[in-house]
């Protein structure tokens, strides 16, 4: 498995693992320790890397300054009995804001997610974006063998894929999971170096997407701007340069049980500590939202609807908080930095325009919140407020249901993410950029009687345990045994 760096900062690492403080990677004497991973994709893969004795390759954190052969960057996971092989890739400071915080996230980012006009494609970046998935790849060689699979995560490596199926045995499987939207024909049109992107990914045996939609995308992009690739859209198989690739729609879970046990262990104490820090009243209804500093994340749609709902409804003052928790992301980026700033001052003004003495509307909140704190918050939400401008997925929408183990949450969830595609029918669907119906469906949300709450939940929460995060990984493998036997019975293309 090759993968990228977490999504946000450090101390608040966005697949809700706890922030590496003592027992970093590498301890002070320079010498190496081992965190165990705690959420998300990497506590699913740690298992399975384990079990296949497997080497995971990764951005190390480039303070080291160990060069690619010093054993220091080969560690053996668990410690104690070695698994398997930590390999880590030290970045420079330029690679990492060129590869990094340049073409994956001020290029690919943006685009993907269709906002063009945010996209900055600073000289310099490709050609890192390139010579970083080249270092990946050259890794992967060294270690790949005829029978391994390799399995990449996400767009930090659109270019890898091509690169890895030119220089391992042919019987090596090359997979890749996609976790963000692939864009229309129109909009990845507009892609710098779109048709060597292309190429890349198609050096992929098999290339996974959350939902139909991108798949679908990604087939048009491939009929469009390479002509000479046979696209199959009913069997969704590429044919390009002798290379075959199929493209499959399998949506991502999480851990489901986890965040369910870590809810019912949440201690009323220790909510009310929350609520005691927050400044909220105990019974407070309470409206919740926690995302990523991001804009796709559509914090400031959001804040506007609460805005027009409390205008509408003064019954509700002093009745209703909103907690918005946001962990702050690639801050190295302008356009982050600007809507950071646009979500704190609407914050500040909405807070402003309708507080009381006792009460604010808002608690807006930038702290690091560990997995048992947000799961309190989860189980103790009556609205959860999902409403992305665009998101691949959307795994908060999930780790809220599998908390809500009352079973009596209500979740408003915008129609343009993953998650709606798969759970949309039984959430409150809303159009985030429609303030008035958004209003109006928190207001529903709000007053909808218990046993439609309910019902709601309970099969919200079935689909959830059934699509987790074991599931989704059994899937991936499923697939991955699928193609790597369809190669046995063609041969060498
Ligand atoms: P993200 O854009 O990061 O992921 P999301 O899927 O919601 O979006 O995952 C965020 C994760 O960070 C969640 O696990 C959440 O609990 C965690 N998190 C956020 N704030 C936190 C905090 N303060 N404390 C602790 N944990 C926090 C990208 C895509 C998504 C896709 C995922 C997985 O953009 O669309 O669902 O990858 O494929």
């Amino acid at each position: 498995s090759a993968s990228a760096a977490d999504e946000s900062e450090p101390e608040t690492r966005a697949d809700g693992a706890a922030p590496e403080t003592e027992t970093g990677v590498l301890a002070g004497d320079k010498s190496v320790s081992v965190d165990e991973p705690t959420g998300g994709l990497t506590a699913g893969l740690d298992p399975v890397l384990q079990q296949v004795e497997g080497t995971w390759i990764a951005w190390g954190d480039g303070e080291a300054d160990f060069d690619v052969a010093d054993e220091r960057n080969r560690v053996a996971v668990p410690p104690d009995d070695g698994s398997y092989t930590l390999r880590r890739i030290d970045l420079s400071e330029e690679a990492v804001d060129s590869y990094y915080y340049g073409f994956s996230n001020r290029v690919l980012w943006p685009l993907c997610h269709g906002f063009t006009d945010l996209v900055e494609n600073r000289s310099n970046d490709f050609d890192w974006y390139r010579t970083v998935n080249e270092r990946f790849a050259e890794a992967v060689a060294e270690n790949a063998t005829a029978d391994s699979t390799v399995w990449l995560q996400d767009y930090h490596f659109a270019l890898a894929p091509r690169m890895i199926r030119e220089s391992v045995p042919q019987s090596t499987t090359v997979a890749q999971f996609w976790h963000i939207p692939w864009p229309t024909a129109t909009t990845f049109q507009r892609c710098p170096s779109g048709g060597q992107l292309l190429e890349g990914v198609l050096g992929n045996d098999l290339l996974g997407f959350h939902v139909d939609r991108y798949a679908d995308n990604f087939l048009e992009c491939v009929r469009r701007f390479l002509p000479s690739a046979t696209v199959d859209r009913d069997r969704r198989i590429v044919s390009y340069g002798g290379h075959t690739t199929r493209v499959v729609a399998t949506p991502m879970g999480v851990d489901a049980a986890s965040y369910d046990q870590d809810a019912r262990s949440a201690s009323q104490t220790q909510l009310s500590s929350l609520f005691e820090k927050y400044d909220i009243a105990e019974d407070t209804v309470i409206g919740l939202g926690v995302d990523r500093l991001d804009y796709t994340k559509g914090i400031p749609e959001r804040l506007a609807a609460i805005e027009r709902f409390l205008e509408r409804n003064p019954t509700w003052h002093g009745e209703f908080t909103f907690i918005q928790k946001a962990t702050l992301s690639r801050t190295d980026i302008q356009a982050y930095e600007r809507y950071g700033d646009l979500v704190r001052s609407e914050v500040e003004r909405i807070n402003q325009r309708f507080r009381t003495r006792e009460w604010k509307p808002i608690v807006y909140t930038e702290d690091y919140l560990d997995s048992d704190d947000l799961c309190a918050l989860y189980r103790r939400a009556d609205v959860m407020v999902v409403s992305p401008l665009v998101d691949g997925m959307n795994l908060v929408t999930q780790e809220y249901i599998a908390s809500s183990v009352d079973g009596d949450g209500t979740l408003l969830l915008s129609d343009r993410t993953g998650a709606h595609e798969t759970l949309g029918s039984h959430a409150i669907t809303i159009d985030p950029t429609d303030t008035d119906g958004f209003a109006g469906r928190l207001e529903a949300a709000l007053s909808m009687p218990p046993h439609e709450r309910k019902q709601r939940m309970n099969t919200l929460r079935n689909r959830v345990f059934d699509m987790d995060l074991d599931s989704w990984m059994e899937t991936q493998f499923d697939w991955i045994r699928r193609v790597r036997s369809e190669i046995g019975q063609t041969g060498p293309q």
